[in-house]
């Protein structure tokens, strides 16, 4: 309590925290270099803010800068790694390709599909999750790990999915979702069935709920009338979170791992894995960061006690032994614990998610609101700058979770394929490992729903109808709409044809803009964002100093102007962004060398909107 604000900045977890919090009121780092601010001790402020600040939110800090984790990160950089150089590829395959006319996406689908991901580049494919599940979450609610949901396909459709992967020289991940199972899933039910018995103590139950909310609304608890105790679910109804503080889940967990992992899958992508921890008898979470991030009870276990040992063990014990890659999901946590969770030496995680450059400060999902590329360029260089060398990062804009990034910086159709490529051109030349999220190549848009009757997501439903308790159903739909998760969900856009070619039947979701933005159309067209993705994938394979080469950002004051050069012993290449929709002079300095890839057709004195251009200004 009596540590002062600038020594908790000087500590990596503390650091995040601030951050995070400035973040989330939309205020600047810069504050904490205010001498006064600084020398703010923890005690004090509680005092000062007059009670807006509660104990609970000072306690969740002082654990968390007390987990104590000394082990360093390791400075090995610079290894080289097949997920280091290769492009991913999200597929959603509710949504991807149907095969037989139910409307649905399924894995014969994705089969008839994968020439075109070859054709496009791709080294590796990430599978949303294709488990058995009564689908309350779209399957992030598995009701069995070693089955196929039946609307799917079957384990033989798999086996084949993934060897016609390999032979393409394509990789798989499957979505690993551990945090939590269905309620269907068998031990649940022999949870319920058998409280005193083996699964009993698998998940959490209680007499009384803590003051924990859902992600989808409401409270995070729900009574279960057998147990006559409540169990918790941080996600939907029925998805209950496992009790990795008991042995046997995790060993569980890991036999399931190694099961995926004989069948030669190549790494998985964790779902939520930095909530698998929650500290010992579930305290309170903090009701000022509650009302703050909207989730109440999130500090306590976004980063808990035993997170860091619990990834060592599933590593050392499912997936180092087959030489898997992971990428773990892990929203709200900043730079420093990202490193801590992926620094090389420390056998935690490959690579992370985390999701704090998809709102500019002071914004959530749900607001309608012109996201500003310059925050983007002021995170990456933080991140890059703090990031390099020991850790790889992901590049990515979206995902299922997430609007489409072009609807989100400008809706304007006239720049829409010029601002694509400007986002490509980013995303594989700053310093990381790029996920392209499936129909981003040909520049989807946000789904056009006109009713809450035309969306599918339980995530949406849980907040409208909370919303609408509060600020009426108009201005509540208004909200969902800018936010739903299903506006990356609608079927991928693969031609003219009715319905995009998704599917022959009725598609299980209405369908984008086909007429305008389709696969088909783009791969005959040189011009295209897709076939811009595919040379720009071409080129990053050819110059391997935007995979391993350093990053140097110049021009970092000057609004809209995003710089760097990326440079190894051999070669040096100049990238050159304009982020805005206004001209920028040069300032007289054109760059030199040879112009590699660009989004306008020839150069100019000026950098046009959304202009962005790959040069190589030294050569071997
Ligand atoms: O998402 C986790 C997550 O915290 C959020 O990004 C989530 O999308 C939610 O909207 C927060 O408001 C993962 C999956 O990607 C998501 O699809 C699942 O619903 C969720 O976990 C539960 O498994
Ligand atoms: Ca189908």
């Amino acid at each position: 309590m009596s540590s002062r604000i600038i020594d908790i900045y000087r500590n990596p977890i503390g650091r995040d925290l601030l951050r995070k919090i400035l973040l989330q009121l939309g205020w600047s780092e810069k504050l904490i270099d205010n001498r006064i601010i600084g020398s703010l001790r923890l005690g004090w402020i509680q005092r000062l803010s007059f009670g807006r600040v509660d104990r609970g939110l000072l306690e969740s800090i002082i654990s968390l800068l007390n987990t104590g984790d000394s082990i360093p990160e390791d400075k090995i950089s610079n290894t080289r790694a097949w997920w280091k150089e290769a492009v991913f590829y999200q597929v959603y395959p509710r949504s991807f390709m149907d095969s037989n006319g139910d409307g649905t996406g399924d894995l014969r689908g994705l089969i008839s599909r994968l020439d075109y991901l070859s054709a496009l580049g791709i080294d590796a494919v990430w599978l949303s999750p294709v488990y058995d599940s009564p689908n309350d979450d779209n399957g992030y609610d598995i009701r069995d790990y070693r089955k196929i949901m039946a609307e799917f396909g079957t384990m033989e459709d798999f086996d084949e999915l993934l060897s016609e992967l390999h032979k393409r020289g394509m990789r798989l991940l499957m979505d690993l979702v551990v945090n939590h199972t269905s309620d269907e899933h068998e031990w649940f039910k022999e949870a319920v069935r058998e409280p005193l018995g083996k699964f009993g103590d698998y998940y959490f139950f209680r007499d009384k709920p803590n003051n924990w909310t859902s992600y989808f609304g409401g409270s995070a608890w729900r009574y279960i009338e057998e147990r006559k105790e409540y169990a918790l679910h941080l996600f939907s109804q029925k998805q209950m979170d496992l009790n990795w503080e008991n042995k046997d889940v995790r060993e569980d967990i890991k036999d399931m791992v190694r099961w995926w992992l004989e069948k030669g899958v190549d790494g998985f992508r964790l779902d939520v894995i930095n909530y698998i921890s929650k500290p010992k008898g579930l305290p309170d979470g903090s009701e000022v960061i509650g009302k703050l991030m909207g989730f109440t009870g999130v500090e306590t276990y976004f980063y808990g006690p035993r997170l860091n040992e619990y990834l060592r063990e599933l590593k050392r014990d499912a997936f180092e032994p087959y030489g898997a890659f992971t990428v773990g999901e892990t929203p709200g946590v900043g730079i420093e614990m990202m490193k801590l969770l992926t620094a090389e030496g420390r056998k935690e995680l490959d690579m992370a998610f985390s999701f704090d450059h998809l709102e500019t400060p002071g914004h959530s999902r749900f607001d309608e609101y012109r996201y500003d590329l310059n925050y983007y360029k002021s995170f990456m260089t933080q991140h890059m700058e703090s990031y390099s060398p020991y850790c790889q990062m992901s590049l990515f804009y979206e995902n299922h979770d997430n609007p489409r990034m072009i609807s989100k910086v400008d809706k304007d159709e006239k720049v829409r394929w010029i601002l694509g490529k400007l986002l490509a051109v980013m995303q594989l030349t700053l310093k990381g490992t790029p996920f392209i999220f499936q129909g981003q190549e040909i520049g989807m848009v946000n789904g056009r729903f006109k009713s809450m009757e035309e969306l599918r997501d339980v995530d949406s439903f849980g907040k409208f109808s909370e919303l609408k308790e509060t600020i009426g159903e108009e201005k509540a739909f208004n909200r969902i709409l800018a936010g739903s998760r299903d506006n990356a969900r609608i079927p991928m856009q693969w031609s003219k044809k009715e319905n995009g070619g998704f599917t022959d039947g009725t598609p299980w979701i209405g369908t984008g803009d086909i007429e305008v933005c389709n696969a088909e159309d783009q791969m005959g067209d040189k011009a295209s964002l897709w076939s811009f993705y595919r040379d720009l994938i071409a080129l990053r394979k050819k110059h391997p100093a935007l995979i391993y080469g350093e990053i140097e950002i110049t021009n970092k004051d000057r609004k809209d102007i995003f710089t760097y050069f990326r440079r190894d012993e051999k070669e040096t290449l100049y990238i050159e962004c304009n982020l805005g929709r206004e001209n920028i002079r040069r300032k007289g300095v054109m760059p030199t060398g040879r112009m590699l890839i660009s989004n306008y057709e020839d150069t100019d004195e000026h950098l046009r909107p959304y202009e962005a251009s790959v040069w190589i200004t030294k050569e071997d």
